[in-house]
């Protein structure tokens, strides 16, 4: 690490002098070309950048450590899998397909890659927080890229795939139909990176002592469950806030609020045919539902420490799936084949260095002993004469290993999707019917929406393509003329599918959240500030006091967001202040019925506080609708509370389809 803080300035050549000033040819004279220490300065500058991923372009990241719950000798031999064992870690999320400066809450797969940094190398888990993937074959996956990415005959829209070539591409390859639906749901619009999953998509092989190989599907499971945005809210947070996932991380790690994830594997036995019940363990687009093999959890990631400079650390490491360690390797999936090339390639093209390795972000504990050689920016100064394998002379000594093998193919693109599709309740399914409205609504080319919606979508479920087609102003394909799936909620035999249903992950951890409380010169005492405190603070949900302006209020409450810095998007419940004497819906004046009425709409827990909340609620029109609550402040804190440890959302708030007919 490097401190310059308080120090003199020099040149990058060690010389002191003074790099604010241009030399001038008198004091209104030219400059000089003999100022090469400017010069020098704005060379510097002029190069500063380097490129940015071609995908998952926008990320943070933090470090943290990895600890290994047991003995997992029996399964691999890979050192961070022993007992005790107890590795550093940095971990760095993403977005695919928006670039550096776009919003990171906006739809879309988010990466979650994780670098083991152990005592026997650096083992990297490349996932997203989605178990599937859009195509099985590498060769297909620039085309998915360009596809995805803006249109480049005009250079919009940046950030999301609501436009025609997208759908032009997910119409050939109906593989991805239940990736695109798992992004379509809620669970492609997550609140933030502490409340997501990770999840390796392919199948992968640990080797043991004895040589013996199982397969295995790897996840991060969050230990403060699933949470997600409505997409309003996705829409507003990206104007105000589009850094608010990594703020979010920030932010609690500094508040000491570590986010963990148990690492969980699915265990399938190598018998040499990569198929496990019926399910092709090679084809990364295909799923094994854990009601089918439940994962077992072998440990746990905590993350605990921000980085120090964005640049050097998550903008520099460079994470590839080909980094693994002894004890764990690979399977002949065509998507993960390609895998293993392009993460060295596309590190050795944004390092303009094969030498990316030897950053401090990317550089390995254990120790580097080989025959790599010079190159751009090349930082070590080698001993010795000998640089070639094998050798005699006293240079580098090598190991040894390796295997090849072959796979079947599935065929029912659309029967993945379906069972996602019966796992939702009625609200996800509406949200998920929006978003296919939203994106096929902007697509703007009628022939691909109709192609996309008889081709795919009505191929998973005949209802849902009438839905989408109906909204979209589509032909709406004949009833019966797709598979019909039961419309009663989670008709699923795997419920696991989409941990966003109500009562999935019930009694979540609140660790992180905030709540904010409508406030004004009469509104919130600070007797009611210290009874709402009392209980949030043990479960460590901030509070924001948002008010007409920021600073003391006539209360004594501070301030700490107004109505211009804010918005009700970053909350995750409201409470409505009280002014002790029974008065408060009068106190409410419109903008911050507003703010109230926004987060309603979003499905948040309100809360009224004090005797006169439920007045206030009557004023409002929502004083007996579910997750409303009125009463005294301590009652209203821990409804609150309870609700957004359980429900989180009430989406009867929401409108929905009437499909009766
Ligand atoms: Fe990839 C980056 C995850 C398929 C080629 N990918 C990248 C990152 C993540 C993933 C999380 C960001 C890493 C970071 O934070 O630096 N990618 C996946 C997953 C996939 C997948 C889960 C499917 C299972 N990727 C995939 C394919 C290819 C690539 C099939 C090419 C054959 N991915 C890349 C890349 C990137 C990348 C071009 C861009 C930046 C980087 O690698 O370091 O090489």
């Amino acid at each position: 690490m490097v401190n310059t803080n308080g120090k003199i300035d020099t040149t990058d050549a060690g010389v002191q002098a003074n790099v604010s000033n241009s030399l001038r040819a008198g004091p209104r004279g030219y400059n000089l070309l003999e100022d090469t220490t400017v010069r020098k300065k704005m060379l510097h500058f002029d190069r500063e950048r380097a490129p940015e991923r071609v995908v998952h372009a926008l990320g943070h990241g933090a470090y943290g450590e990895f600890e290994s719950y047991g003995d997992w000798s029996n399964l691999s031999r890979a050192c961070w899998m022993q007992q005790g064992a107890v590795s550093e870690v940095f971990s760095r999320f993403s977005v695919v397909v928006a670039s550096v400066g776009g919003s990171e809450s906006g739809r879309d797969t988010h990466g979650f890659a994780t670098k083991i940094y152990s005592e026997c190398g650096n083992q990297d888990f490349v996932g997203n927080h989605l178990s599937s993937f859009f195509i099985n074959d590498g060769a297909d996956f620039p085309d998915l890229i360009h596809a995805v990415k803006f249109e480049v005959d005009k250079g919009f829209p940046t950030g999301g795939t609501a436009h025609p070539t997208a759908y032009d591409f997910f119409d050939h390859h109906p593989e991805g139909a239940f990736q695109l639906m798992n992004v379509l749901s809620d669970l492609g619009i997550p609140r933030d990176v502490r409340h997501i999953s990770g999840a390796g998509v392919h199948t992968f092989r640990f080797i043991n002592a004895q040589s013996q190989s199982t397969l295995f599907k790897w996840f991060w499971l969050p230990k403060l469950g699933h949470r997600s945005l409505a997409y309003d809210e996705v829409t507003k947070i990206a104007g105000k806030n589009n850094n608010f996932q990594r703020v979010d991380l920030y932010n609690n790690i500094e508040a000491g609020n570590y986010p963990e994830w148990e690492f969980a594997v699915q265990l399938f036995p190598d018998d040499g045919t990569y198929m496990y019940k019926g399910y092709d363990l090679l084809i990364p687009t295909v799923i094994v539902p854990f009601e089918v093999n439940p994962p077992v959890k072998l440990g746990k990631l905590t993350l605990n420490r921000n980085f120090n400079n964005f640049f050097a650390e998550p903008e520099s490491i460079s994470f590839a799936p080909s980094n693994v360690v002894d004890g764990v390797s690979f399977v002949p999936d065509p998507l993960l084949q390609w895998r293993l090339m392009s993460y060295d390639d596309t590190s050795t093209h944004r390092h303009n260095s094969p030498n990316g390795y030897t950053l401090p972000i990317n550089r390995p504990v254990a120790p580097v002993n080989n025959n790599y050689r010079d190159g751009y920016m090349q930082p070590y100064i080698f001993e010795g004469n000998s640089i070639s394998t094998p050798n005699g002379i006293g240079g580098v000594q090598e190991p040894g290993q390796n295997a090849t093998l072959q796979y079947a193919q599935a065929s029912d693109w659309f029967a993945q999707a379906r069972l996602f599709w019966g796992s939702l309740d009625v609200y996800a399914r509406q949200h998920t019917v929006d978003a296919y409205r939203f994106e096929l609504g902007n697509v703007g080319d009628a022939t691909v929406v109709q192609a996309y919606i008889d081709n795919t979508i009505n191929k998973v479920d005949n209802c849902l393509a009438r839905r989408v087609a109906y909204g979209v102003g589509a032909d709406m394909p004949a009833i019966g003329s797709g598979p019909m799936t039961n419309l009663t909620n989670a008709t699923t035999p795997y419920p696991s599918l989409y941990p966003l249903n109500p009562g999935q992950e019930a009694n979540k951890s609140n660790e992180g959240l905030t709540v904010a409380v409508v406030a004004n010169d009469t509104l919130f005492t600070e007797a009611g500030f210290h009874a709402v405190m009392a209980l949030l603070a043990p479960q460590k949900v901030s509070l924001a006091v948002v008010a007409p302006r920021i600073g003391e209020l006539q209360t004594g409450v501070t301030a700490n967001a107004s109505y211009i810095t804010t918005s009700s998007v970053f909350y995750d419940a409201i409470f409505i202040g009280s002014d002790g004497n029974g008065t408060t819906g009068a106190g409410l004046d419109l903008i911050s019925m507003g703010f109230v009425m926004e987060a309603y709409g979003h499905g948040k827990a309100i809360g009224a506080l004090g005797s006169d909340g439920a007045a206030t609620l009557q004023s409002l029109g929502i004083a007996n609708e579910p997750g409303v609550y009125s009463g005294a402040d301590s009652t209203v804190t821990s409804d609150v509370l309870a609700a957004l440890s359980g429900p989180v959302r009430f989406p009867q708030r929401f409108p929905v389809d009437d499909v009766s007919a």
